[in-house]
């Protein structure tokens, strides 16, 4: 049996919720409600010493990072969802070590910003250093989906989720994204598979309220 920690309603477990959820395979949910800086429960420290969600266990395999989490549920048990080449398989990690690398980031502090900040408080030059940063990585994904519907062609994939579930955070951070036609038109249509919708979290459709500022606590 397949258990995840993290709860899926306010944390990157989000994501492998996603994932699990479009390979339709049975899993056990462990929320794990810790607040930023509490104290974790000793026996999930003993499974993961680095401390956060989510986590995954599948036997004796016990891993974090959600986007390896997700790679490695797709390539196991994702069928068309994972690699079907070593070609398939890199392209995979290449767009997932390359949305949280060049794009996570700016994008939850600009989200943090516009919904954690009080509306006083200035941070005008950390969003324009952010907003330039995310110029690169969107004008490179645009580029790239100008002539395939889907990361790595005409297939939904691991590559895809994993780009998407951190990239619907767009809307949350109120980038403007309608000029990037394509990468909108791609975010759009992989956010509303019924796998993600059905995820209990923000429901990656649906901004969070700006009251929620806890919400984003757990994430940045
Ligand atoms: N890069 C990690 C980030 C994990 C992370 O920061 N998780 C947050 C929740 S979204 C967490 O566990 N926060 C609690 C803490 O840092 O103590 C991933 O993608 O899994």
């Amino acid at each position: 049996m397949i258990t995840l920690y993290g709860d899926v309603t306010k944390t990157r477990a989000n994501r492998c919720s996603w994932m699990l959820k479009e390979i339709g395979i049975d899993y056990v949910n462990e929320p794990l409600a810790f607040r930023p800086g509490a104290e974790k429960p000793a026996a999930f420290l003993a499974l993961n010493p680095n401390g956060k969600c989510p986590t995954l266990q599948d036997g004796d395999l016990v891993l974090y990072e959600s986007l390896a989490i997700n790679l490695y549920l797709a390539k196991r048990y994702g069928g068309a969802l994972g690699p079907q080449s070593p070609e398939e398989e890199a392209l995979m990690m290449q767009w997932s070590f390359w949305v949280a690398t060049e794009v996570e980031k700016p994008l939850l502090l600009t989200a943090a910003i516009r919904h954690l900040f009080e509306p006083k408080q200035p941070a005008d030059e950390e969003l324009a250093i952010a907003m330039k940063r995310l110029s690169r990585p969107f004008s490179a994904l645009e580029q790239h989906l100008q002539d395939r519907d889907f990361i790595l062609g005409d297939r939904f994939t691991a590559a895809d989720l994993n780009v998407a579930a951190v990239m619907h955070f767009i809307p949350i951070a109120e980038i403007d994204v309608s000029t990037f036609t394509a990468m909108k038109r791609w975010l759009e249509t992989c956010l509303d598979r019924p796998a993600a919708i059905d995820v209990q979290s923000v429901n990656f459709r649906v901004p969070t309220p700006k009251s929620s500022r806890d919400i984003f606590a757990m994430f940045v």
